[in-house]
């Protein structure tokens, strides 16, 4: 496999004005393109005068300026294809042949639900359905007109403005689109199919009308209404906090249920999976509905950061989604609760990319290298990328923030640019120096800061020692220190924050600030400090790193009950938590008894009894640490230690807290539903789980009767994730009749599959096995891959399973799939990324399965990467 490198870029050596495509659909299995490219030589270009078009497609013919070419006159691969001698100016006629059925991958051009056509282009998904210098940085503009019958294929869409239809023959009709604005081949889509459409409009703020379209098949237009609404909210959220308005006459959105991501933001026609935009009370839970907001906010917000400015190179991919998913978090927060967002994003990041930067995938948000690029829309680019993006808000302030982002927008509005000119764009609007803060961009890992306070009691002084540290990494050896801006505020005994004045300042200024921490050691004095206080550290989590204070445990408590910042006062829960997980796991393993901290217990019961609080707020402060977070903390780890020990924790907590559980369940029983109690129903269903621990019997009841008449989705799920581990009648009899009531649901069936495959029962991969041959269930949809298999790789009791059974049977069906559908089986691949975590036994059944995977014939570049990365 050939690695591509980030240092070997090269400006294209010949550019593209115009690409006039024309689609001749004569079946779903039978699609003829052809391209007109209107092409001139890049004077930037240095090189020969040698034609690269990237293309996989069958080729039926090559005319150059009008002239055929024979086949001696262009060198063809089996990736593409080289002409030389092409004059300075020219017109390229490319004809191609391709077949959607037969297409298992999902990128370029595929069929799905039957006859439907759909296109998946970013990152090299062009190139499958023509020959074409498939890269972000040559940009055209694209005319595309789309030919097919009209009963089997009644819309046809493609990227920016219907200019014209009509009739080609009897049978068969014609639409063409012309997209106005110059565009890299990743953002080319193409829809053909029997769809209906939901369709509303939207006036801007400088009064144009948009019409906007939301495309489904038939069957699901009723659960498009929410998504309709989250466009117009995105929209008028982003000329309000980024004054950026919609540039074309159309904004479309397709709805498909085979998709590898969770959506595309193709010019003007977004193309998405149906996971991401069906959301309807009875089918969705809350946490869909917040999920399909927030990806609706993040398509539309690419049109300007990712589409009008684009990436120059795949490896600045960062550029685009760290800054996109930025603006679809502040979305979020702005539309609903900033702290319970802050929160749900650091939970993920910490579940999902620290374990990712610390292990054998690790890589900058700006990598260096790469065999596929699929395999790095990783939770490193994005959730860190965005972390980075935050950083800079952080350090500018929202007007200086805005200042960089106008700047970056003048300078580079129309062209494909680098994370380098972001960050340029950023210092030079400020008059700030980011040059250490480049270290973000070429520095994998997570850092660690750690800090000691010391309290002067004669001076009231209180200084803060801080060290960084940032592991080393095969390829990346010592680092440099980061710059980190560390906001913190220092906490009184009454609960009130202190007012805070650095040595050598005139006075106090406000109670939480931002340190800019720059070097490997570092101290910071606050003066005239009346008290000893306790530190509020990395509020509002202001840099993506671990950070290390040696609290007491009463100051955790203290803190959970009175920062000020709702994000630290979590966080102190939780670094109270890893710290009782270290000590639980140790006593565990060295076969003393558990025992369960009164204080810890304390403080929890406080925030249950906290009427006054937020209740999604409340359901995030009793949340324990995921396994998947406990095995970070740990060394040798032994998943089912792990397991044993948080079920301890829990059954202790509900035993220790039964009373007020149960007052949370009942009074937080919604008897409407209303989508605002979403906080409520979360709490609810946190306490439904909690009491289905103890020997009760009415917690199991409830649950059934919960699962049997709730009229929400969310209530159904809690219901069901209640009982998934409880072996009997209830558990069955509410697994089957949900399975058959939703069975004809893609969606709901996808959840099923996933509370299978989670499921602690000792028959769980028996189940699992069982799921594959559901009529519901198929390796080809990558939602249903995703939740069966995805949701296994992440059962800490069984696919950890001590005889290596879990392992061996993930690595099978992912040599299944990589024949399918390499880039979602690659994914699946991550469920063996922390076996350096694990103790050795469980290491050694680890490698034997990947080894296996290693030596499939015919192994695909996007699992042979990841797999030898897991390996080396
Ligand atoms: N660009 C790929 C999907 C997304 O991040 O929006
Ligand atoms: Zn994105």
């Amino acid at each position: 496999a050939q690695i591509k490198y980030r240092q070997d870029y090269q400006v294209p050596c010949y550019l593209v004005d115009k690409v006039d495509l024309t689609f001749d659909i004569l079946d779903d299995n039978l699609v003829r393109v052809r391209s007109r490219l209107i092409m001139h030589r890049n004077p930037a270009a240095t090189a020969a005068n040698v034609l690269q078009l990237d293309g996989s497609a069958t080729l039926l013919s090559l005319q150059l300026d009008g002239e055929v070419l024979g086949a001696d006159a262009y060198s063809l691969r089996d990736d593409g294809l080289s002409i030389a001698n092409v004059p300075d100016s020219f017109i390229l006629d490319v004809e191609t042949e391709i077949d959607p059925v037969a297409n298992s991958s999902l990128m370029g051009l595929y069929a799905s639900g039957g006859s439907n056509l759909y296109t998946q282009c970013e990152p090299e998904g062009f190139r499958k359905i023509t020959f074409y210098p498939d890269r972000p940085d040559v940009m055209a503009k694209f005319t595309t007109t789309i030919i097919a019958d009209k009963q089997k294929y009644p819309v046809l869409l493609s990227n920016g403005n219907k200019v014209g239809e009509g009739m080609a023959d009897k049978k068969r009709h014609w639409v063409k689109w012309v997209d106005p604005y110059r565009k890299p081949s990743y953002l080319f889509a193409l829809v053909a199919g029997r769809l209906s459409a939901l369709k509303d409009s939207y006036i801007t703020a400088s009064g144009r009308r948009v019409a906007l379209e939301i495309w489904t098949v038939p069957a699901d237009q009723d659960k498009v209404a929410f998504a309709m609404g989250a466009v117009k909210r995105s929209m008028q959220w982003d000329e309000q906090r980024f004054g950026l308005e919609y540039d074309l006459d159309i904004y479309m959105i397709v709805a498909v249920g085979d998709f590898n991501m969770g959506a595309m933001e193709n010019k003007g026609l977004n193309i998405f999976n149906t996971s991401a935009v069906l959301a309807r009370q009875d089918t969705a839970t809350d946490a869909d509905f917040e999920r399909v907001e927030a990806i609706i906010g993040h398509e539309y917000f690419h049109n300007w950061t990712g589409n009008r400015v684009t990436c120059r190179d795949w490896f600045q991919l960062s550029l685009k989604e760290g800054l996109t998913v930025f603006r679809d978090q502040e979305f979020s927060s702005d539309l609903h609760s900033r702290a319970v967002q802050r929160i749900q994003d650091v939970k993920n990041l910490r579940q999902l990319q620290f374990p990712e930067d610390a292990g054998p995938t690790a890589h900058p948000i700006r990598p260096d290298s790469y065999i596929e690029m699929n395999n790095f829309y990783t939770m490193t680019v994005y959730e860190k990328g965005a972390e980075v993006v935050r950083m800079y808000h952080t350090l500018l302030g929202e007007a200086g923030f805005q200042k960089g982002m106008q700047l970056y927008f003048k300078r580079h509005d129309g062209q494909a640019v680098t994370c380098d000119d972001f960050r340029a764009a950023m210092a030079d609007a400020n008059g700030v120096d980011l040059t250490q803060f480049a270290l973000w961009y070429s520095q994998a890992g997570t850092p660690q800061l750690t800090v000691r306070g010391d309290y002067d009691s004669v001076a009231l002084s209180y200084t803060l020692h801080l060290v960084q540290h940032c592991p080393a990494m095969p390829g990346q050896g010592d680092k440099q220190p980061f710059h980190i801006p560390l906001a913190l505020g220092l906490v009184g005994r009454d609960g009130q924050d202190l007012p805070l004045q650095l040595e050598g300042e005139a006075e106090a200024g406000a109670t939480t600030r931002v340190l800019d921490v720059r070097a490997s050691e570092q101290s910071f004095t606050f003066v005239n400090v009346s008290q000893q206080p306790v530190p509020s550290l990395l509020r509002g989590f202001s840099a993506p790193v671990k950070l290390v204070f040696d609290w007491r445990d009463d100051e955790l408590a203290f803190l959970m009950a009175n920062d000020s910042d709702p994000f630290a006062r979590w966080e102190a829960g939780q670094a109270y938590a890893e710290r009782l997980f270290k000590q639980l796991i140790a006593d565990h393993a060295a076969g003393r008894p558990l025992q369960l901290a009164e204080g810890f217990v304390e403080a929890l019961r406080a925030v249950l009894r906290d009427h006054e609080a937020d209740a999604a707020f409340k359901a995030l402060m009793l949340m324990l640490p995921s396994e998947a977070e406990i095995l970070e903390m740990v060394d040798a780890a032994d998943p089912a230690r792990i397991h044993a020990v948080r079920e301890f924790v829990l059954a202790a907590l509900a035993q220790a807290l039964r009373g007020e559980w149960h007052e949370a369940f009942d009074i937080n029983q919604c008897v409407d539903y209303q989508p605002d109690d979403a906080g409520r129903r979360a709490l609810k269903n946190l306490a439904l789980a909690m009491l289905t621990r103890l020997s009760d019997a009415w917690p199991e009841e409830a649950a059934e009767q919960q699962c049997m008449n709730a009229d929400n989705m969310t209530d159904q799920m809690g219901a069901l994730l209640a009982l998934r581990d409880r072996d009997g009648d209830v558990r069955t009899d509410c697994y089957l009749a949900f399975a058959e009531r939703w069975q004809d649901n893609a969606l709901v069936m996808d959840k099923y599959f996933s509370l299978l495959a989670s499921s602690q029962l000792p028959c769980t991969l028996d189940h699992v096995r069982n799921a594959m041959t559901h009529p519901a269930f198929t390796l080809k949809n990558p939602n249903k891959a995703r939740a069966l298999l995805g949701s296994f790789g992440r059962n800490m009791l069984h696919f950890h399973a001590a005889d290596g059974s879990g392992y061996r049977f993930l690595a099978e069906q992912i040599m299944l799939l990589d024949d399918i559908n390499p880039q979602v089986a690659s994914r699946l691949v991550a469920a063996f990324n922390r076996r350096r975590k694990l103790e050795p036994q469980r290491q050694q059944q680890m490698t034997a399965a990947l080894q296996q995977i290693l030596a499939k014939p015919g192994l695909s570049n996007d699992v042979f990467e990841i797999v030898s990365k897991n390996l080396s």
